[in-house]
Parts: structure tokens; C-alpha cells; sequence
């Protein structure tokens, strides 16, 4: 299949989720070209050393076996109060559609990237077909907003399919947004040999002491992550165990909950390492992850976690539960319910081995590509086949 992948690229979970699929059918044998404002955050160097930004103006031929990257030509003009960078998006994605005989559009997150595809499709006259797939946020939260909201279940019902990461994101769709629509779920999924258990103690030494519990919590520091209970439930561990925590993202909660640390006089034992590409480098000598948002429609960064053995103290927030078998390979419990979280994080230090294995075997048997692949090429086939 020749597929056209519309993404946003910054280090959230839906770019993420779009590279490494695209990645994975490229090594399947499939043609895909990624468009996006910049090359999304885990297209980076590590996995594709050679990697150039080809220009549409001088024209290439992409390579077997690479994922072709174009970026967003956008423009700006002194009546428009900012840049259309949806419009520009049809523009770029009409012009691939075209020079590589795109069979497929794959737009991840709800708005803008599906009614942008919808457009595409139209101007090249039904030609390719469009599969949306849902992520969260662009459902529950702007997608919802009254601006938003109309847009937004269009581009769903008139999407060729549709997927969700989650049955609780598939159901919240058609019952809280009214969309009248099939929607298949595929699971976000984890490389479960690059995210693995990292054994070497003197490895672990760069980032906490021998008698020191390792503790993470990764997000982009949005409301909806919640990162100050984070710091609540760390102050609390720290009454029954020495430990150390490492906050791995950005976004706009990350000073408030600098200074909630502060105020809890626990700074000290707390690190804001900003965004981190590798992530497995450090979550493969995690303990325990703190999760605990007020939405969450899957939770990439606890499957992650999961995959390197490390515990999730999570709420049981949307698809969380999905993910987090509660009691077996970790605890997810009602959002803001701090108490009931750092009793879990400490009865989980009492059983990390058994917990610890658990989790991992657990995102090897449930999470792995080769389980969550086929969903969404049964899904291609079946549109493509409509
Ligand atoms: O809010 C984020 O975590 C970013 C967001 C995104 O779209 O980039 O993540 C969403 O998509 C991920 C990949 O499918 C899911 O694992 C996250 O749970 C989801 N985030 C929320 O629902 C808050």
C-alpha cells in the first residue's frame, strides 16, 4: 500500500503512535509518507541516521525501506491573524497524494489532520479514502468544546474508518459525542526489545542511589496529567522510603508543580529533566510510574513503563483501566484520589519482583506490534477494499 500519514509532531502520545506505525509498515514492505509541521519528535536521528527533508520543489524518489518525510508548506499573510496551517496541510497532502499514487490517508487526531484529509480526498476526487484514528484529547476535551465540537463528529462520520485506542475512547465517542459510527479499537502497542528492563546497577547509579526507590512520571505537563498529584503522592512515599523522582516532559503545569515541590520542601529529591527522546533509557530502571490524570483515553507512556518492569500508579481514569490491571501489574484509582494512590505505591515497593514481572509479561502478551499491527491493516484492507 502507498499511505499518506498526517501527524502532529511534537512529543505526545497520537505523533508517536503515527511514527511507529508508519515505521512498522515500512518494514512490512509498505510505502508511507509522513506530513507534518516539522519531523515528528520520534522520527529522530537514532532511528533513522540518514534521514534528509526532501523538498516537493526539486522532487525525489523515495527509497525501499525508509519512511519519506514532507513537511507542511505553510505560509503567512498579513490578513490572516495566524497561519492556516490546516489549509497549507491539504495543499502538501494533495501534492503527495498525486506524485505517489496514494492509495491511503491515515489522519491521526480528530482535528485538524481529518477534516484536513477529508478535503484532500474531495479535491482529488474520492481517490484515496481516509482512516481517522482517535486519541484522546481530540475527542474528550476540543474536540468537545462548542467551537469544535460540530467539526469534529463530521470528520469522524465521513472518515472511510475510523480506530480509537481504547474501547472506553470508542464508546465515549458515540455515546458523549453523538457520532454515528463504526469504530474499530487497536490498541496503542510497545517495541518490547527497546523497552525492557535495564539490569546494570552501576547503570542505575546516574539516577538514584542504591537505597533510593526510582520513580517517573512522563507527560506534557497539561491539567488533564495532573502532575501536582504527582508531587502530593511522592511526599508521601517519601515518609516510608527513601526515593527519587525524575518528571520527564513540558507544558505549562511543569513550574506550578516545581513549586508545589518546593513548597513541600522535597525539590531536593524531585527532577524536571524536560523532554527526552529516549525514554526507555530511563523507564528501564524505573520502579514505579505516577499517572494519575483526570482523562487519559490509553496511556502510552504507562505501556512503556510497563514494557521496562517498571510498576504504574495510575487513576483509573478513561482507558487506563484497559491498560493497568489493577492489583496484578500495578494500582488505578479514582482521579485525585492521592491517599489511596501513595498506599498503593508503597504496597507495591512491598511486591515490586512479583509486580514488576507482571507488568512486563503483560505488555509482551497484550501490547507487542505483532499483536496490534494486524488490527489496523485489517482495517486498511477492509477500506480500501470498500
Ligand atoms: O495528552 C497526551 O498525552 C497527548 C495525546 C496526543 O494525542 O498526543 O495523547 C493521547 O494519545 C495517546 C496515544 O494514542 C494516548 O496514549 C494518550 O492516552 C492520549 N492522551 C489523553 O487522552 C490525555
Amino acid at each position: 500500500m502507498n499511505i499518506a500519514v498526517l501527524c502532529h509532531p511534537s512529543a505526545g502520545g497520537s505523533g508517536v503512535v503515527a511514527t511507529e506505525l508508519a515505521l512498522a509498515l515500512v518494514n512490512q514492505g509498505h510505502r508511507v509518507h509522513m506530513i507534518a509541521t516539522q519531523v515528528p519528535f520520534r522520527l529522530n536521528a537514532m532511528r533513522l541516521p540518514d534521514l534528509e527533508l526532501p523538498s516537493l520543489e526539486n522532487g525525489f524518489a523515495p527509497l525501499d525501506g525508509e519512511v519519506m518525510f514532507h513537511e507542511i508548506q505553510n505560509a503567512n499573510y498579513p490578513l490572516f491573524d495566524q497561519p492556516l496551517t490546516s489549509l497549507a496541510a491539504v495543499n502538501t497532502l494533495v501534492s503527495v497524494i498525486e506524485e505517489h499514487n496514494i492509495d491511503l490517508v491515515h489522519a491521526h487526531y480528530a482535528i485538524p489532520h481529518a477534516t484536513s484529509a477529508l478535503l484532500a480526498r474531495d479535491m482529488v476526487g474520492g481517490k484515496v479514502k481516509v482512516v481517522t484514528t482517535l486519541h484522546g484529547t481530540d475527542v474528550t476535551l476540543v474536540g468537545l468544546e462548542p467551537s469544535f465540537m460540530r467539526t469534529t463528529r463530521y470528520a469522524i462520520e465521513a472518515s472511510d474508518a475510523v480506530t480509537a485506542v481504547s474501547h472506553y475512547l470508542a464508546d465515549h465517542t458515540n455515546t458523549v459525542m453523538g457520532a454515528q459510527k463504526h469504530i474499530d479499537v487497536a490498541y496503542n502497542w510497545v517495541d518490547t526489545e527497546r523497552f525492557q528492563p535495564i539490569t546494570d546497577a552501576s547503570y542505575r547509579k546516574r539516577f538514584a542511589r542504591d537505597d533510593e526507590v526510582l520513580i517517573v512520571h512522563a507527560s506534557n505537563f497539561r491539567e488533564v496529567k495532573r502532575p501536582k498529584d504527582v508531587i502530593k503522592v511522592f511526599a508521601n512515599i517519601l515518609k516510608h522510603q527513601k526515593a527519587r523522582l525524575l518528571m520527564i516532559g513540558d507544558g505549562p503545569e511543569r513550574l506550578p508543580t516545581l513549586e508545589l515541590a518546593k513548597e513541600l520542601g522535597i525539590a531536593k529529591k524531585v527532577h524536571f529533566i524536560g523532554t527526552f527522546p529516549n525514554v526507555e533509557m530511563i523507564f528501564g530502571v524505573a520502579d514505579l510510574m505516577l499517572l494519575p490524570s483526570s482523562k487519559e483515553s490509553f496511556g502510552l507512556v504507562a505501556l512503556e513503563a510497563m514494557a521496562c518492569g517498571a510498576v504504574v500508579i495510575s487513576s483509573n481514569a478513561g482507558g487506563l483501566p484497559e491498560v493497568v490491571e489493577h492489583g496484578v501489574t500495578g494500582f488505578a484509582l479514582p482521579v485525585g484520589d492521592v491517599e489511596g494512590m501513595s498506599q498503593a505505591a508503597i504496597t507495591a515497593l512491598e511486591n515490586l519482583p512479583t509486580m514488576r514481572k507482571a507488568a512486563r509479561e503483560r505488555a509482551v502478551r497484550e501490547f507487542h506490534p505483532d499483536v496490534i499491527l494486524p488490527k489496523y491493516i485489517e482495517v486498511y484492507e477492509r477500506t480500501l477494499q470498500k
